[in-house]
């Protein structure tokens, strides 16, 4: 078994209580300021800037720091139009009765149809794969851990990442999801996670009041004291 070596901690910084305080309000304001977008603008977003978003996701912490995540991110029109047009056909088969009544009662109040042009009008489409194996290098065929959860805090940490720069995202998860592995030429050892949608929200852009609906901090934690 490979013994553990150590290097000194470094990048950590640490704050006075005061300012720890004003730091984790300045957080919570921008992370309580993203909204889910579904009006996207098709202006352009420089390449840069997703590379860097990922670079942050990529950053996660993962079972064994084996970091079980690929992203695959799309600006070919022809490659969004072929992701469109398999998401839509999905969302219809949902739609139309795949989906249960609870369910579809569930998204009533958000107002989402089988319609998904922002598959083609936002400028970045960002497929995340979940890696079933892998290991702490590329390349390697071991087992991963906590795949689930790995990816979901990267997923978390890209989204972030990409409000903070300034864009906006949609959090997209057509079911089943099997058409990004082809259209992204992902071997069958990986599984779509989540479709990422980014870009600028469009000029006239408005979102559900149902997503404004946040539950309270006494709603969503208990404090042991
Ligand atoms: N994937 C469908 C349905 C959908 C499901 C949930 I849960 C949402 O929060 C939103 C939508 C769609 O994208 O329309």
């Amino acid at each position: 078994m490979k013994q553990p070596e150590y290097t000194s901690l470094t990048g950590y910084s640490e704050y006075s209580e005061d300012e720890m305080f004003m730091r984790a309000q300045g957080v919570l304001q921008v992370l309580n300021s993203r909204r889910t977008i579904r009006d996207f603008s098709d202006t352009p977003v420089p390449q840069k800037i997703i590379e860097t978003c990922i670079a942050a996701a990529g950053t996660a912490p993962s079972g064994a720091n084996h970091q079980p995540w690929h992203f695959v991110a799309i600006s070919n029109p022809e490659i969004k139009r072929k992701i469109r047009m398999a998401a839509e056909e999905e969302e219809k088969a949902f739609y139309a009765g795949k989906a249960s009544d609870e369910w579809l009662d569930a998204l009533g109040p958000l107002g989402t149809d089988p319609d998904k042009p922002f598959l083609e009008t936002a400028p970045w489409l960002i497929a995340v794969f979940a890696q079933r194996r892998g290991g702490v290098e590329v390349g390697m065929d071991k087992k991963n851990y906590y795949i689930t959860e790995s990816v979901g805090i990267a997923t978390g940490m890209l989204i972030t990442a990409l409000h903070s720069a300034g864009l906006g995202t949609l959090t997209h998860t057509p079911a089943p999801m099997g058409f990004l592995t082809d259209i992204c030429e992902r071997p069958k050892t990986e599984k779509p996670f989540v479709l990422m949608v980014v870009g600028y929200p469009a000029k006239n852009a408005t979102v559900p009041k149902h997503a404004l609906i946040k539950k309270s901090i006494q709603d969503i934690s208990t404090f042991k004291l």
